[in-house]
């Protein structure tokens, strides 16, 4: 049974996570077909946001499957956190802006699969949390370094090995979250966040992310040049100098994505 599904909205794409037996817990078949749609969206080109949000009203996704993980034997360990990482890459490495829409609880691996995305928001009921140490196992899926660079390491670490869960207002306040909204909007918020990034020149949004994302893992030397290297690839477009000249001509500018 598909436990993904995937819709399109004009230039975005929704993934839905839809495991509501599990309050849509990852399995390994739920990651695997996480991952294939992934990359199938990461090909095309038409796109300039995926969203991924969960089903129901109750969760975004609370954690990994704790009941498939409970007796696993060491290999088959090894290639669940294979799959993971797999999927992890898909979301890292999109030319796509990705937004995560949190729902309910994000809690585990469903925060780290948020904190993988672009940007998150989530409704006013969300929960989010790193359980994981009352587990007697460590955040696996990136949350020990993600969090920490998205909310310092002291908030971090008290987050992390409490395991405690803090509610969405708090989350937005330690600057994990983006943005804050009744449960009955945060669909229609993310779409138009979606929509408002898509105004913009789809090329320049792809070597903006990408030289924010790379830069991050650079000296900041490097990331400079990395940044230079790609504010050049900008003026190789069409759509740079449809942008400048439409500004020069006071009318809004017709981006082709090239
Ligand atoms: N796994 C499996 N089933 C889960 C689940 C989960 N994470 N969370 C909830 N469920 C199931 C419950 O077992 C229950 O099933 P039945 O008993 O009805 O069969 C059903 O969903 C409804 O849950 P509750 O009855 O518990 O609902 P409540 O409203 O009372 O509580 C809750 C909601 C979210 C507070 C509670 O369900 C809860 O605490 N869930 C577990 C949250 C958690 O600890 N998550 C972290 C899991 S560890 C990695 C990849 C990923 C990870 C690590 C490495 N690699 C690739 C290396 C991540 C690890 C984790 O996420």
């Amino acid at each position: 049974m598909a436990n993904v599904r995937v819709e399109r909205r004009g230039k975005a794409a929704i993934l839905t996570i839809d495991r509501p037996q599990a309050l849509n817990a990852l399995d390994r078949p739920t990651m695997e077909e996480l991952r294939a749609h992934a990359e199938a969206l990461n090909q095309d080109r038409d796109l300039v946001c995926v969203l991924l949000t969960g089903a129901g009203e109750k969760a975004f996704v609370a954690g990994a499957d704790i009941r498939a993980m409970l007796d696993l034997a060491p290999l088959d360990a090894q290639a669940h956190s294979e799959a993971g990482h797999a999927l992890l890459r898909a979301l890292l490495h999109s030319p796509h802006v990705t937004i995560a829409a949190i729902n309910g609880y994000a809690l585990g691996g469903g925060l780290e699969l948020a904190m993988a995305c672009d940007l998150r928001i989530a409704s006013e009921t969300a929960q989010l949390g790193l359980p994981e140490v009352g587990l007697g196992v460590i955040p696996g899926f990136g949350g020990t370094q993600r969090l920490a660079r998205l909310i310092g390491e002291a908030r971090a670490k008290e987050l992390m090995l409490t395991g405690e869960r803090i509610p969405a207002q708090r989350a937005l306040e330690l600057g994990l979250l983006s943005k804050v909204v009744p449960k009955d909007q945060l669909m229609k918020e993310a779409l138009a966040l979606a929509e408002r990034i898509a105004q913009n020149g789809p090329v320049a949004v792809r070597l903006a992310k990408h030289s924010l994302q790379r830069g991050l893992d650079m000296p900041l030397d490097a990331a400079l040049a990395f940044e230079a290297a790609c504010f050049g690839a900008c003026f190789a477009t069409h759509d740079q100098k449809e942008g400048m000249r439409a500004f020069m001509e006071k009318r809004p500018p017709k981006f082709e994505g090239r």
